[in-house]
């Protein structure tokens, strides 16, 4: 027995029994085992290296071509009441879907390594954090979990202390679609994963963990878990205020959470916190602390250059594990947008000849926080950061303004809960069709969204010092289907509106949908954007935002009786306004 916890040995022992791997291995996160395990990817061709010199430390991993993005009909939440996982989640009877699963896990380890994978969501020295062990036979899994969170001794010790840990168990199984699920059961505190190798799909401590099955401890427990990146925007007096922002997948968290201010805004700053999740509680202060439960990036790769992310090109150049990206003759990683070189083989390890993508839009790189330049140890405070402005945003070719002010708490909330976004690579299935999003957790909220929202409401009472809300959008197009906003370190234009919004230093000027600035009120020193192009971005559309509001009308109805009335009064409000 490699653990004094009784419940985790003898789970431990139970999966073993089940899965039948030939060997057990206690992972304690250390660098040694780090490198053999590398070793012994490097024989199996699970890796390949990268070139040593210019990438020390780096690695190329090319999942199975049918393998290479969260696979969201294939995920379900398992309560036992249908109307409690909610007309969000795909739902299964917990019974049936544990014994879909012990069909498939039985012997499905037999010859292989059974790795039992301790790790801490968040400082290891936070009551703010959470513990798992993820049961894998992927060693490919442990790396990433390594970088991606407090992984080995450390956490086992929290675990022995505290008791308390999340079950997941998965297998990379025969990667056969047809055999492959990703089963929530929120009563037991557990995962299980069949059948894929990918990111959320088996990363178990992201998505999983730190947002399905934690919404639903948050919601009960009175915190919330969400999709939030997070940072720190320091202006040039010297103030931070910390920013916590929910985009869906693949439209700007990891991006933003690096910004780099353009050379017109001298002494601003941006630190980053996190990338993808935040963990937020009421302080003693009346006001929302946060913390970013992980500890690395699985970020988006393509569209990452010199140009837009320097800071993310920077902290990518050793100790990085790249995911179905293409190579260049000389072995290095490349990608769509990673202009200087030209890729020779493309994310199949094919002679890369014709003219579509070389690297998976959805290719990813998992690298370690801290070797992010605009890094800082904040994100190791036990108590987290305070919270001045929450920012909602989608991908929206039309409509949606470059950024708008929510006029309270509960209309912050319904401005979540309208958010709609373009598809995108980072899911299985068609790209590009707008959906309705709420919160960017679609695809990760644990219950059903009409008690979310009345989760978020209850907020409102709680906290004396709310921050402010706000939305933005970064991808509205011209008719000839160019980007308006020049985006990425621009965006901390819209950032510093914020901040001064916060202050109390800038005026906005109210419309039905919110609170938005005038064109004088954006500094777009320095930045060639034509009047009428910064005019039609933050104008609003009232007859396209009545449409919009009906349709959100619709949807929140979806949920029945679940939705919460002050929500719909709210909604109504606003459409009333919007027609007058
Ligand atoms: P997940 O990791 O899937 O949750 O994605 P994310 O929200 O962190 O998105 P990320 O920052 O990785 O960006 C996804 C894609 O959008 C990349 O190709 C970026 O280059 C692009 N992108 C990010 N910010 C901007 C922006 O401000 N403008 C434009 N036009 N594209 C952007
Ligand atoms: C997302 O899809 O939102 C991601 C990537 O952050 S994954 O880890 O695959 O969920
Ligand atoms: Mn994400």
């Amino acid at each position: 027995m490699a653990t004094r916890n009784q419940a985790l040995a003898q789970w431990v022992e139970q999966v073993a029994q089940l899965t039948q791997p030939q060997r057990i291995h206690w992972c304690d996160g250390s660098d040694d085992e780090n490198e053999s395990l590398v070793e012994a990817m490097l024989d199996s061709g699970d890796l390949a290296e990268l070139n040593q010199e210019a990438y020390p430390n780096c690695y190329l991993h090319l999942s199975d071509p049918g393998d290479v993005a969260r696979v969201e009909h294939l995920t379900f939440v398992c309560t036992p009441r249908e109307e409690d996982a909610g007309p969000n989640n795909n739902w299964m009877d917990p019974s049936e879907g544990k014994a879909k699963m012990q069909g498939l896990f039985a012997g499905c380890m037999q010859g292989r390594t059974m790795y039992v994978v301790p790790y801490c969501m968040g400082p290891l020295e936070s009551p703010l954090s959470r513990c798992g062990v993820e049961i894998t036979d992927s060693p490919y899994v442990v790396a990433n979990m390594r970088l991606m969170t407090r992984m080995g001794a450390g956490a086992l010790d929290r675990i022995e202390q505290d008791g308390m840990f999340v079950k997941g168990l998965h297998s990379t199984g025969e990667l056969d679609p047809e055999r492959r699920f990703i089963m929530h059961f929120p009563d037991d505190l557990m995962i299980q994963s069949y059948g894929s190798g990918y990111g959320g799909n088996a990363l178990l401590g992201k998505k999983c963990h730190a947002l399905r099955i934690a919404s639903w401890q948050a919601r009960s427990e009175g915190w919330l878990a969400e999709h939030m990146m997070l940072v720190g925007v320091e202006s040039p007096d010297g103030e931070v205020h910390y920013v916590a922002a929910a985009f869906p997948s693949a439209c700007g968290k990891t991006n933003l959470a690096m910004l780099i201010p353009p050379e017109s805004h001298k002494g601003w700053k941006v630190w980053t916190i996190g990338d993808d999740i935040s963990w937020l509680h009421v302080g003693n202060d009346g006001r929302l602390w946060a913390i970013n439960p992980e500890a690395g990036f699985f970020g988006v790769a393509p569209g990452t250059s010199a140009e837009t992310n320097p800071n993310a090109l920077a902290m990518l150049h050793h100790d990085t594990i790249f995911t179905n990206v293409a190579t260049t003759a000389d072995n290095k990683p490349w990608w769509e947008g990673k202009s200087d070189e030209t890729p020779v083989r493309d994310w199949q390890g094919r002679e890369y000849t014709n003219g579509g993508p070389a690297a998976h839009p959805n290719s990813r790189f998992t690298v370690a926080i801290n070797q992010c330049p605009s890094y800082t140890d904040k994100a190791e405070a036990p108590q987290g950061v305070p919270i001045s402005a929450i920012v909602f945003g989608g991908r929206r070719e039309r409509l949606v303004p470059l950024v708008f002010e929510s006029k309270d708490w509960e209309h912050g909330v319904l401005v979540g809960a309208s958010m709609a976004s373009e598809t995108t690579a980072a899911a299985t299935g068609a790209v590009g069709v707008v959906r309705r999003d709420p919160m960017a957790m679609k695809p990760f909220c644990g219950y059903n969204f009409g008690d979310y929202w009345q989760h978020w409401l209850s907020f409102g009472d709680k906290l004396t010092r709310p921050p402010r809300v706000f939305h933005v959008n970064w991808f509205r197009k011209d008719s000839s289907g160019r980007f308006m906003w020049p985006g990425f370190g621009e965006n901390l234009r819209v950032l510093q509106w914020m901040i001064r919004r916060c202050k109390g230093e800038v005026e906005a000027h109210e419309t039905p949908i919110g609170l938005l600035p005038g064109a004088g009120d954006l500094d777009i020193s320095g930045l060639d954007l034509e009047p009428a192009t910064l005019a039609a971005l933050i104008s609003v559309d009232s007859v396209g935002w009545r449409e919009e509001m009906e349709a959100v009308g619709k949807y929140l109805g979806e949920f029945g009786e679940r939705t919460p009335a002050s929500l719909l009064d709210r909604h109504r409000r606003v459409l009333a306004e919007l027609a007058a």
